[in-house]
């Protein structure tokens, strides 16, 4: 089934740099946060092809479990962005194991590598997910790993 929009959605932990990244990839946002922190969501859109992108950023605490769930209704994809100087927490993990069973195309973005590049490594990352080193503050990355994104989806289709 051939669909015009996209629907995406950002996830990962607390603070790995998930409202900085939408901030780079859409013209138009819009965020609900509390001291810094996104408490509901993020969100913004693009257009990639002359197609229009709705994507979602979600608050990374564990309580808002509830809110990833509703914002991951009827997702076409995700981006799990993942702070590299922190590696895969406990939420990541959760995250992870919840796509690979609803079997939703999703990227991995290793941010924050201006001030680590280690390799990310654990048991639920699946050999075939592509892992994109990004710098979501100046955009290193982003805009390139959801074109892959938006490849993979399509070639899914
Ligand atoms: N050094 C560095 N800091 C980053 C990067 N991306 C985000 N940050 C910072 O990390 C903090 C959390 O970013 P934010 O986008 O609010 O994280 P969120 O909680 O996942 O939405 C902010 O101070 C950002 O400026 C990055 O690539 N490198
Ligand atoms: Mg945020």
């Amino acid at each position: 089934m051939k669909k015009k929009e996209l629907k995406i959605v950002v996830l990962g932990s607390y603070n790995s740099g998930k409202t900085t990244t939408l901030e780079n990839i859409c013209q138009k946002k819009a965020k609900i946060e509390y001291k810094g922190t996104t408490i509901a969501l993020d969100y913004g859109n693009t257009e990639i092809d002359g197609e229009k992108v709705h994507i979602f950023g979600s608050p990374g605490q564990e309580r808002f479990e509830f809110m990833r769930d509703i914002l991951s209704n009827g997702l076409d994809g995700a981006i799990v962005v993942i702070d590299s100087s922190k590696g895969i927490s406990n939420v990541d993990e959760a995250i992870l194991n919840k796509l690979n069973l609803q079997d939703v195309p999703y990227v991995l973005f290793a941010n924050k590598q201006d001030i680590s590049s280690s390799v990310i490594e654990h048991h639920t990352i699946k050999p075939e997910t592509p892992i994109i080193p990004t710098v979501a503050t100046s955009g290193q990355g982003v805009g390139e790993g959801l074109l892959l994104l938006i490849h993979i989806i399509k070639n899914k289709a």
